[in-house]
């Protein structure tokens, strides 16, 4: 959620406010075995032994954070994303030789699945004679595509991590960069998730559903803090980052898209407008801005594919100049 109407307030996030955000998130359930899956997969890509320069391994995030108004939460704010992106992206990647960390939003767009129907389930799929299931002739072609692909992609070069709220976004996402530290620059961070700029700490939340029928609700939101300079300077500085700004007002959107590079240090920022989101983007850089768009004469081509080229073109520039 984003209503700063333009008018980007910059205050650095101090490490105190770091700290208390952490110190005060309820604690991720499973947080043991999801740092296990997450230190062994990275784990294997940091050997001395693998730590060749194709070995790269990119974080990729998708979907919108939620706000929970209540701990038992009945009631949340949402942030705007289908997941689209972070899907298409991730199967470019995996494409593109990279291990891909997933972390995105529970029910958004998944990879290889993205041209499924809404329910997959029911309408690909027929039950003959009582017993065998077969796929509907209609999407015989789609679903194989999606197993075929993704079988053929994943092979151990994909782990998925789900959340919901943005105190279990900000948790995963630390845990993964704090991970991703020994393999320096051949760590990405693709940041497309929608991450909540406000919320409201766990400690001062209504625990049960908050009652109506009281008059008007008042609620007092606090400016989250802003972790991606944190990702940049503690948790993974070796790391090549690129962030998104999504605005719905053109005018604004290259000068957030600008202060958003120069504030947090990131290598890139990836702007691009609600209603043309998906064929067109602008990546902006200290060296100047590219316009990257959908190829238009091509069926089914997408804004993804040119974009993750131009990135891992960028990322290996990186990689060998430091
Ligand atoms: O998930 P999606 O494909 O529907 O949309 C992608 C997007 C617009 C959420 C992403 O490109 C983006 O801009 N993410 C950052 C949003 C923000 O400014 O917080």
């Amino acid at each position: 959620m984003d209503v700063s109407n333009g008018f980007e307030f910059f205050e650095e996030t101090t490490n105190a406010e770091v700290e208390s955000f952490f110190d005060s998130s309820p604690p991720l359930k499973d947080g043991d075995e999801i740092r296990r899956r997450v230190e062994d997969f990275v784990g294997k890509r940091c050997s001395p032994a693998v730590n060749e320069r194709n070995n790269k391994v990119v974080c990729v995030t998708s979907g919108g954070t939620t706000v929970p108004l209540e701990q038992r939460c009945v009631r949340y704010i949402d942030n705007f994303s289908s997941g689209y992106r972070g899907a298409a992206s991730t199967e470019y990647f995996l494409k593109a030789g990279y291990s891909v960390i997933f972390l995105y939003r529970r029910g958004t767009y998944q990879p290889y699945c993205r041209d499924l129907p809404d329910d997959p389930l029911l309408e690909c799929f027929d039950v003959l004679d009582g017993s065998t299931v077969t796929v509907h002739p209609a999407h015989t072609e789609k679903v194989r595509t999606a197993i075929s692909e993704h079988r053929a992609a994943i092979r151990g070069a994909l782990l998925k991590l789900p959340f919901t709220t943005i105190f279990e976004y900000l948790q995963l996402l630390r845990l993964v960069a704090l991970s991703m530290r020994c393999l320096g620059s051949r760590a990405l961070f693709y940041l497309a998730a929608a991450v909540s700029d406000f919320y409201v700490p766990w400690e001062s939340m209504a625990e049960h559903k908050i009652q109506s029928g009281l008059g008007p609700l008042d609620m007092r939101l606090n400016q989250a803090p802003k972790m991606l300079s944190v990702l940049r300077k503690d948790w993974a500085p070796a790391a090549f980052c690129i962030s998104f700004k999504l605005e719905t007002d053109t005018m604004i959107l290259l000068k957030k898209a600008g202060s958003a590079l120069k504030k947090y240090k990131m290598h890139m920022v990836v702007a691009n407008e609600l209603l043309t989101r998906k064929d067109e983007v602008i990546v902006v850089t200290e060296s100047g801005n590219f316009v990257v768009q959908r190829d238009k004469t091509r069926p089914g081509a997408d804004v993804e594919s040119p974009l993750i080229e131009l990135i891992v073109d960028r990322h290996s520039s990186y990689i060998d100049s430091v």
